[in-house]
């Protein structure tokens, strides 16, 4: 097949796979900042890197089948994208979610890809997941589902081919029971999956490193303004990992988050959400698994808002604030939410999430000239202590505390760095989307073509 040249990249891309509409959002955005790039490099354009880095090196979808409660068979869709292994085995995590297809898997492991380089750990991109709804779900239900969804993925991971973590839908529970049944069938203990319990090979930190690398990411994008988080009103959405340690670091910081929210809903605690109502608040998601709106019940001062299926806008996002940190899913921010969040007085967007925002979205941030740091560059943190859980594993041994947090700091304030100096150097100051993109394609494509054409 003759390559198409990097303009039509695109409409190549979205030819082959019509439906894969989040895939191609995704490359759509890497393709629109990486052209000063393959401008420099005329040997990227001639060896085919586009066309080589859009297409998954390998893709696995698979029959899940397993029984639930009632004794009734049901039947999930398995996914494992291995996207790109230039950097190192593939790494990303796995989602538990009905909204879960292949256009999902594969943009999130192309950001994944991106994401990864830019940590400057030896890791490649992949992600995986299945079409199951955890929701409503008995413990023993979970159980039995990962244990079939691992009965397959197991011949085709190990801990230095492929080590997948969670995601949405994916906590430690989940990893638990998908470690279990792993050991069981290769009668292995290794380290091959990341976000482990603490006694069998997890890492301190890994629990909180996203939501905690999203605030320091934050707190770096203010310092650049002689600017810090004291004080500052935060919206955040979600209420799952990633929202809850966001929320820890903020209030530890001295910043006042306002909001939580789940997909039916959200809360407004004008007061602030402190840390006792944050405890409340990871019982009610983690333990009893309950939702949302139960916050305004318990702390009758907030406000619950449920959402509105079909409208055109998010009111959480109009409410007045200094910074907005969306941490629960993709497209969660439209072009209208972006013009409410300016209006209402937001100078900083600090995605927890993965692609939380819309195309139309970044570019009114961009265009008013807000700090705005794309998930790639903001949420690294999780997989960076996922590299440093896998890097323990490797010694045989465990970092305490202080010594995890402190080179999570140090890997967001070097992910910061590089965003701004790649951005700089193709006259793109203060631009973190170009910087990100830039700085990591790079990587990726000089040890790509390290490696020769395989
Ligand atoms: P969790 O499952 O812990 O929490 C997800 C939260 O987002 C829940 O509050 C959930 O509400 C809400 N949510 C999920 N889907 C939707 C939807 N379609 N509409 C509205 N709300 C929704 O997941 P995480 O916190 O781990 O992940 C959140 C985001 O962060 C995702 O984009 C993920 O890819 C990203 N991320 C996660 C990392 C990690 O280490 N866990 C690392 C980097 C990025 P409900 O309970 O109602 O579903
Ligand atoms: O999107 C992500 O970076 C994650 N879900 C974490 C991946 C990991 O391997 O820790």
């Amino acid at each position: 097949m003759t390559m198409p040249h990097d303009d039509d990249l695109l409409t190549f891309v979205t030819g082959r796979d019509p439906e894969q509409t989040e895939f191609h959002q995704a490359v759509g955005e890497v393709l629109a900042t990486v052209k000063p790039v393959l401008d420099r490099n005329p040997a990227y354009r001639r060896l085919g890197v586009l066309e080589r880095i859009t297409e998954p090196e390998r893709v696995i979808i698979f029959r899940i089948p397993w029984m639930d409660d009632q004794g009734h068979v049901r039947v999930n869709r398995g996914f494992r994208v291995e996207m790109n292994s230039a950097l190192g085995p593939y790494k990303g995590g796995l989602r538990f979610h009905p909204s879960v297809t292949l256009s999902i898997m594969k943009f999130l492991a192309f950001e994944q890809v991106f994401k990864n380089a830019l940590t400057t750990l030896n890791m490649g991109g992949g992600k995986g997941g299945a079409d199951f709804d955890p929701k409503g779900r008995s413990d023993e239900e979970v159980m039995r589902f990962c244990q079939a969804f691992m009965q397959e993925l197991f011949r085709h991971i190990g801990p230095n081919t492929d080590i997948p973590a969670g995601d949405i839908g994916v906590g430690a529970r989940e990893i638990g029971f998908l470690f279990g049944m792993y050991k069981k069938l290769k009668n292995e203990f290794t380290g091959v999956l990341t976000g482990k319990g603490l006694t069998w090979g997890g890492s301190l930190i890994r629990p909180e490193a996203t939501g905690y690398g999203v605030v320091y990411f934050a707190a770096e994008m203010l310092a650049t303004r002689r600017d810090s988080l004291e004080d500052k009103t935060c919206l955040v959405s979600g209420s799952g990992n990633v929202a809850q340690h966001t929320v820890e670091k903020l209030i530890e910081l001295g910043a006042r988050p306002v909001t939580l929210s789940d997909s039916s809903g959200f809360i407004h605690d004008e007061a602030g959400i402190d840390r006792e109502k944050l405890a409340f608040v990871k019982e009610l998601k983690n333990i009893r698994r309950g939702r949302i709106h139960e916050y305004a019940q318990r702390y009758p001062q907030a406000t619950y808002t449920p959402s509105e299926p079909g409208a055109d806008h998010n009111p959480l996002w109009t409410i007045r604030a200094d910074c907005a940190f969306p941490c629960a899913t993709e497209n969660e921010i439209n072009a209208k939410d972006a013009a409410n969040l300016v209006a209402g007085g937001v100078t900083l967007v600090c995605e927890g999430a993965n692609m939380p925002c819309t195309p139309a979205a970044m570019d009114t941030f961009l265009d008013h000239r807000l700090l705005y740091a794309p998930g790639k560059a903001a949420n690294a943190g999780g997989v960076a202590v996922s590299g440093l859980e896998m890097a323990q594993n490797s010694m045989r041994l465990r970092w305490p505390r202080e010594e995890v947090d402190q080179r999570l700091r140090h890997i967001m304030h070097a992910i910061h760095r590089t965003c701004l100096d790649a951005a700089a150097a193709y006259g793109m100051d203060g631009n973190y989307v170009a910087g990100a993109n830039i700085a990591g394609f790079t990587t990726v494509v000089e040890a790509m073509l390290d490696q020769g054409l395989v």
